[in-house]
């Protein structure tokens, strides 16, 4: 946009945005139409709101995360808005995920007093168990419910997560049908509704979208690099560098498998992505190599699942 020259409809507005080097405030002129793809405070606020009103309605919480990044990927406020209610966290894309981390993070989050369940969401793997923890979390409500002599009903829960973790995919797989919208793209659920589980629990698919943490810029990297904040607003030559180098550095069979890179050859970022480029003829006029494709190939295989199952963070880490 032209400095001094506003669009129709433009506004100055405050709002974070999640860079995977640094987290930043920006004060900054932007349309209104491109607003929501940001976290303003404004929207967060009425994103807590909602979430009050809706905690009202039902007996138990689930939180999905992503496998991959369990702490992460994680919304800062909700244990605390939550309170008391029971709040089950629901590992998803664990088919993605290291098996052996995902057992110590389900541990982790048990010694805090959480109930944990790694799923997922696209083949029903462990979703079998989602229901009855759900019931036996909401158990002494319903049962006392019960005892003073009015009819029980099914237990009522929530599903919330931040963006592109698998909330529309996992109530799909709840309910057994395609009733919620789901896209791979942060921020599709607009709606509001209740489905009832097999008579056994009601759910209540609130767009349940909240906001990931700011504030540590590791956190940005994780999140950008498991594709939950949009490839247009980080840097993806930068994290994906990063990646390569982590692999290599600690899973060098990876890069060797896939791309035939040596982890001996692969020290600095861009190198290794110059090497992934080099390995499926991604090359530039005149035989430079394209890191930037070799960066997006990269993270899609990496996403897809294709490089093996990893992990990217560890409970005290
Ligand atoms: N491998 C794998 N992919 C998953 C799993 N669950 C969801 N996905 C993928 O993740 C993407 C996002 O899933 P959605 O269910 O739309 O995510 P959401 O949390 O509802 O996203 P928003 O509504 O945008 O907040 C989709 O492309 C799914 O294919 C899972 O358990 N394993
Ligand atoms: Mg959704």
């Amino acid at each position: 946009m032209v400095p001094g020259k506003s669009e129709p409809g433009a506004a100055i507005k405050r709002f974070f945005i999640l860079s995977p080097v640094s987290c930043i405030l920006a004060e900054v002129e932007v349309p209104r139409a491109k607003m929501d793809i940001q976290w303003f405070p404004g929207h967060m606020a009425r994103a807590r709101r909602i979430l009050q009103e809706d905690l009202k309605l039902v007996d138990v919480v689930i939180e999905v995360v992503d496998a991959r990044i369990p702490y992460s990927s994680r919304n800062p406020v909700l244990e605390e808005t939550v309170g008391r209610r029971p709040l089950l966290v629901v590992m998803n894309k664990a088919d993605l995920a290291d098996p052996v981390l995902t057992a110590r993070w389900e541990e982790h989050f048990r010694s805090r007093g959480l109930a944990a369940l790694p799923v997922d969401s696209v083949r029903g793997a462990g979703i079998a168990g989602v229901t009855p923890l759900v019931r036996e979390m909401a158990g002494p409500k319903t049962v006392s419910l019960g005892s003073s002599g009015r009819l029980p009903r099914p237990p009522r829960c929530m599903i919330v997560g931040i963006p592109n973790v698998g909330k529309s995919f996992l109530i799909n797989r709840l309910a057994g049908r395609k009733s919620a919208k789901t896209e791979n793209r942060p921020g599709v659920t607009r709606g509001r509704q209740w489905i009832r589980v097999a008579g056994e629990v009601d759910l209540l698919d609130t767009p349940g979208i909240l906001w990931p943490k700011f504030d540590d810029p590791e956190v940005g990297y994780r999140l950008a690099v498991t594709g939950a904040i949009k490839d247009q607003v980080y840097d993806q030559e930068a994290v994906a560098g990063r990646l390569a180098a982590w692999l290599a550095a600690n899973y060098p069979g990876s890069l060797e498998g896939r791309y035939k890179i040596r982890a001996a050859d692969a020290a600095d970022p861009q190198e290794v992505l110059a090497l992934i480029g080099n390995s499926r003829g991604l090359v530039l006029q005149g035989g430079r190599v394209d890191t930037y494709k070799a960066a997006v190939l990269l993270l899609k295989e990496f996403r897809a699942g294709v490089l093996g199952r990893y992990t990217l963070e560890s409970p005290g880490s």
